[in-house]
């Protein structure tokens, strides 16, 4: 018994070790991800008609519109990390569904009902540090998606001298974007779009925010820390955001 939940944790590690890099490296015509868990997953917090909608058919078009904002375009070499970098100049069809696909990527990854925050773990040693506690962060993360007025996303982000940081985006742009005043590598985000809550929360943002925060997936996130801090694409945003 030990050793087949040793086994599961093990291929889960490895299953997420490579995520990030899966996505950002990915290349033209870009594929809808395998969500990494049933639809019903993260009841009560995210129903399952929301995550269905959400998945399949939102998900399913930015990249559907991103393929076909690529084709037959000078960009269609670029991997998802290039576009990313150079979204100012590749027009909004490639900047929207482009940002739409890595968003939702990480999004999927970074949720569970099962992976309480470790205070002991880096991500965790490091927010304690930054914020003060994980409430704390919730708390900014809480104002960052509830203020962001129409749609958009919360962020928490590797900056590129590798502190931590909170931000909100609007419409699908992230912290990779060349057009993003806060830039660095996210490693937790929260989707505030009305479709990733309407059915269940309707216009109460609020109650959405403060369930979903209870429902971070702390292992990924700390994965994803951990990846950021030595990641080439830190010092790429490094020397970007020095320009
Ligand atoms: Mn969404």
């Amino acid at each position: 018994m030990k050793n087949s939940k040793c086994h599961i944790t093990l291929v889960a590690a490895i299953f997420f070790t490579v995520f990030t890099s899966i996505v950002t490296a990915q290349n033209y015509p870009f594929e809808l991800p395998k969500l990494p868990y049933s639809y019903n997953a993260l009841e009560p917090v995210i129903d399952a008609a929301t995550m269905e909608i959400h998945y399949s058919k939102h998900h399913a078009n930015y990249v559907k519109n991103l393929n076909a904002a690529l084709k037959g375009s000078k960009y269609e070499g670029y991997n998802l990390e290039k576009i990313m970098l150079h979204a100012g100049e590749l027009g909004d069809a490639v900047r929207n569904n482009g940002g739409g696909h890595y968003n939702h990527s990480l999004f999927w990854n970074i949720l569970s009902v099962n992976s309480p925050f470790n205070a002991k773990s880096e991500v965790g040693k490091a927010i304690i540090a930054t914020f003060g506690s994980p409430d704390s962060l919730k708390q900014l993360l809480n104002k960052a998606g509830a203020t962001r007025f129409g749609s958009g996303w919360a962020w928490l982000y590797v900056t590129p001298d590798k502190k931590l940081a909170v931000c909100s985006s609007p419409n699908q742009d992230n912290p990779i974007m060349d057009i993003s005043p806060e830039r660095g590598i996210p490693i937790l985000c929260i989707d505030v779009w009305e479709h990733a809550y309407y059915l269940k929360y309707q216009n109460k943002r609020g109650d959405y925010l403060n369930a979903i925060l209870n429902a971070i997936n702390w292992e990924v996130v700390n994965k994803n820390y951990t990846d950021a801090l030595v990641s080439p694409l830190l010092k790429t945003l490094h020397g970007q955001s020095r320009r």
